[in-house]
């Protein structure tokens, strides 16, 4: 039997720029910070780079039709900053570069498929990065810019807004690890990029909202459910920790509640703070943070199962993976029913009042067999268990109205360059061939007819 959603729930699929464009050269585009990172030697799998990636910049077409077979009714994708503004700095904007998303935008519609435009998917204008980046206040000003640039000149086709995707990548792994663009290893910056993104997200609603009549506007963030390993008081602790640090220092201030005390008490413990005072927290920001949205974006790929480690460093966290979980090749647990309850905790504990899972997908390597098909079994099955676990989450009153697949294509996947494949379109990067897997037939038939939960 067939689970079917209710009708106008969207089925999609998201990209972003920097991952699928290539092009970075053409139309009058500047360099970002993922430009300048992925020739940096070492930072990158292979010294990949996105200056080709899936050449989405010439091959759009291709992609829309590839859409269109499929079925969705929504796309997500976002813009690439140094497109529209090269150097972020620009009183007026590139003209080839809004073109771009103007022509892409139009063959959407033409499509019958809703744009849903992302604004910020991590690839700074290299000049802005050169003034401070994030860390710094004056971006804040600078995203707003750059947000009702692209709200005036797509509003008038564009309902749906998306200002950040994934402010806790953004800030940590750009800042804190320096696994990402543009490579900092510096925990105040780390500290300090991620309220500027979230500054910048409140700043930049109201503006959307005054170039866009009727827009919804939302932010998406990635989301991780913490378990505990076992039931001590130090797995507990470490989970604490843990689910403050990835999940409630993002969303307690999206719902007015400021940042968590017990997370802050944690940033000095673990001297990402000198004490409780936050040195980038100005009078109003915690209501500019907190201003109104339409929906809630959440990106959800896996858990955590958290041990808090006897002695070692702060915070004394251990990621386990359990022993008889399938995994994907990114060693990232599958476990569809944390997204269940996450989507869950947002509608009881948060409020939520509309929530769409704006990224899910996994990594496989599956490729062409000799009769040329693609047999990725392990992304249907993935993609079943977890479109599963929102049919059950929307019957249980979770006003969930929509979820992306993510990804449209095999892409370029940052620090890992072109070795994680999570397409529903395999991609070979010599030819940029672009080729349906079997997953995109279950898709398919998915989005027509709702979720078969024994279907392979
Ligand atoms: O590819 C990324 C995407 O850019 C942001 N969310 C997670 C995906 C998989 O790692």
């Amino acid at each position: 039997m067939r689970l079917t959603f209710p009708p106008g729930f969207r089925f999609g699929t998201a990209t972003s720029s920097y991952q699928i464009e290539g092009a970075i050269e053409e139309g009058g585009r500047g360099p970002s910070i993922w430009d300048t990172f992925s020739h940096t030697p070492g930072k990158v799998l292979n010294g990949d780079h996105g200056d080709i990636a899936c050449d989405h910049y010439n091959r759009w077409p291709e992609d829309i039709a590839l859409l269109k077979t499929l079925g969705v009714s929504a796309y997500r994708f976002s813009i690439a900053w140094p497109r529209v503004l090269p150097t972020g700095l620009e009183s007026t904007p590139n003209p080839a570069g809004l073109a771009f998303y103007d022509r892409l935008v139009d063959a959407l519609l033409e499509a019958g498929i809703e744009p849903w435009v992302t604004l910020y998917h991590w690839d700074l204008p290299q000049t802005l990065q050169d003034q401070g980046g994030w860390p710094d206040r004056s971006i804040v000003e600078h995203f707003v810019r750059f947000s009702d640039v692209v709200s005036r000149a797509l509003g008038d086709r564009v309902g749906h807004w998306i200002t950040h995707n994934e402010p806790w990548v953004v800030a940590m792994l750009g800042h804190e690890t320096g696994a990402h663009a543009p490579g900092i290893v510096d925990k105040g910056k780390a500290l300090a990029a991620a309220h500027h993104v979230l500054l910048s997200h409140g700043a930049a609603v109201p503006v959307i909202r005054a170039n866009v009549p009727g827009a919804k506007v939302g932010i998406t963030v990635n989301l991780c459910p913490a378990v505990p390993a076992s039931p001590s008081d130090i797995d507990a602790e470490a989970t604490r920790r843990y689910d403050g640090y990835i999940n409630r220092w993002y969303l307690d201030p999206l719902y007015g509640r400021g940042y968590p005390e017990d997370r802050i008490a944690a940033h000095v413990e673990e001297g990402w703070l000198e004490s409780p005072e936050l040195p980038f927290l100005q009078d109003g920001d915690l209501e500019t943070i907190a201003v109104e949205r339409d929906f809630l974006g959440i990106n959800y790929y896996s858990r955590a199962v958290i041990r808090g480690a006897e002695d070692g460093n702060l915070p004394r966290t251990v990621f386990t993976l359990p022993k008889a979980s399938m995994h994907t090749d990114f060693d990232w647990e599958v476990q569809g029913n944390s997204l269940y309850d996450i989507l869950c905790r947002l509608h009881t504990d948060y409020g939520e009042k509309e929530i769409v899972v704006t990224e899910n997908g996994c990594a496989y390597s599956d490729g062409p067999d000799e009769s040329g098909c693609i047999a990725d079994t392990r992304r249907t099955v993935y993609l079943r268990d977890h479109i599963v676990a929102c049919h059950r989450a929307i019957e249980e009153g979770v006003p969930l109205t929509g979820y992306f697949a993510w990804s449209l294509l095999d892409n370029f996947e940052w620090a890992e360059g072109y070795s994680k494949r999570f397409g529903l379109v395999w991609v070979d990067f010599e030819t940029l061939e672009r080729r349906p897997k079997d997953s995109y037939f279950w898709y398919a038939k998915t989005i027509a007819s709702g979720v078969d939960p024994w279907s392979l």
